[in-house]
């Protein structure tokens, strides 16, 4: 199994970094890098090592982290830089070329497991020092641009800012922007070349996509003139509980390079506290439309997103857990499962990418979730499962719920890293 892993980060290597899939997504994706080195960290650290240092040579001068650094030669994909035009913005770097947006902030837990499992200390001190003020500046960047005066909740501006594009959670969102600037024709769409159309985004989602890139590009990729003019504006669950967890890793990283701590301290605090206070409705945690003060109630796993990083206590964690269990599935003759959209949700399609099938990120922060509550067993089952779903169809990017086949991308490096996390 192990091996089977390692042959498919292999295959996706490029060099510098590991590509999500080779034809579908050729490029160096945000937070598919963090999956690819928690994985690689238990076999290789100069690999792992590599996979940051090369997705953080993106990085902005304002701290921003790119969702996509794209590799020279490295394939086609839309929309590419030439759609992104980051020259617009006086912080994007000339080389490499970037997206202008980011993904869930998972790379300081990324780069505190890398440390704590490699093998060489004076090398991977080395690293841990240097990653430091880029992650401060990243974290930073979040808490600064991405807040607005009243709360201290992060806010995404895009779905794949999200990581999880045509999640259900956005249809009320996209459903008031209408689509002028930038539309994307089918024929523009590499996706629809190698993936199955049936299981990628609808026309009607891309063109709002693309709405909302000409959008930031028009307005030179300044976050106050963004934030001011943005129709999507969205304080999300798993964004935010994502980033307590890494600001709990960077307090941890601080404190072992004995470098002041606290402001990260503040910032796990923070957000934990309005995620309790802002993002808990009606006895679920649910993403907050910040133009309409709207609920964003789809059943997505992401609700079970804050045990990822501890946030829930008492009656409320006991609560939460007890939700989870209910929402999982079985897979035919594998075991228990969390899909990414609940059963009993109307928009549920089991082969539908972020609208039902099982992917194996998911069930990570799930499986981290349920053993930091001391729910070991149920931890157990769903490792089991994961490790058989990629036995019996592979290393897809996500799988059908009830019969496991394999979806989307082939030969996907987050699904194979994440199993070697697993394997241990
Ligand atoms: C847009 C690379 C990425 C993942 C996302 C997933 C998908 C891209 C796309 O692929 O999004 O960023 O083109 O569909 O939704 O989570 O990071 O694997």
């Amino acid at each position: 199994m192990a091996e089977h892993a390692r042959q498919i980060l292999e295959g996706n290597w490029l060099g510098h970094a590991t590509r999500p899939s080779s034809l579908l997504y050729p490029h160096q994706w945000s937070w598919d890098s963090a999956f690819t080195a928690i994985g690689y960290a238990h076999q290789d650290q100069d690999r792992a090592e590599t996979e940051l240092r090369s997705l953080f040579s993106g990085q902005w001068k304002n701290g921003l982290l790119p969702h996509i650094v794209f590799v020279d030669g490295g394939g086609p994909y839309f929309p590419g830089p030439e759609v992104w035009a980051t020259e617009h913005s006086p912080n994007a770097p000339r080389r490499p070329l970037t997206s202008g947006i980011v993904q869930p902030p998972v790379h300081a837990t990324a780069v505190w497991q890398v440390y704590r499992l490699a093998r060489d200390r004076p090398r991977a001190r080395r690293f841990l020092h240097d990653m430091l003020p880029k992650l401060d500046a990243w974290h930073a960047y979040l808490h600064r641009e991405r807040t607005r005066i009243g709360s201290a909740l992060v806010e995404i501006w895009h779905p794949w800012e999200s990581g999880m594009d045509n999640s259900p959670l956005w249809d009320p969102v996209l459903a008031r922007i209408q689509p002028r600037d930038g539309t994307a024709p089918e024929h523009l769409r590499t996706d629809l070349r190698v993936a199955n159309p049936a299981e990628r985004p609808t026309a009607a989602e891309y063109d709002r996509y693309l709405h909302l890139v000409a959008l930031f590009r028009a307005h030179a990729y300044d976050d106050e003139r963004i934030r001011a003019a943005t129709p999507f504006a969205v304080r999300d669950v798993l964004f935010n509980s994502a980033l307590v967890q890494a600001d709990h890793d960077l307090t941890a990283i601080a404190r072992e390079l004995g470098k002041p701590s606290t402001k990260y301290e503040d910032w796990a605090r923070a957000t934990t506290q309005a995620v309790e206070d802002e993002l808990w409705q009606d006895g679920s945690y649910a993403d907050v439309d910040v133009v309409t003060g709207e609920v964003l109630d789809a059943s997505t796993w992401s609700r079970f997103s804050p045990l990822f990083a501890g946030i829930p206590a008492g009656d409320r964690a006991e609560h939460v857990l007890d939700q989870l269990t209910d929402a999982m599935v079985e897979v035919e003759g594998l075991g228990p499962a969390v899909p990414s959209l609940s059963r009993k949700d109307p928009s549920f399609d089991p082969a539908l990418y972020w609208r039902g099938p099982v992917w194996m990120n998911v069930n990570w922060f799930i499986y981290h979730g349920l053993r930091r509550y001391g729910r070991h067993d149920a931890a157990a089952s769903l490792r089991t499962t994961m490790i058989e779903l990629a036995r019996k169809a592979g290393f897809s990017e996500h799988y059908h719920p009830s019969t496991g086949h394999g979806h989307g991308g082939a030969e996907f490096s987050w699904s194979a890293a994440l199993v070697l996390d697993l394997l241990g």
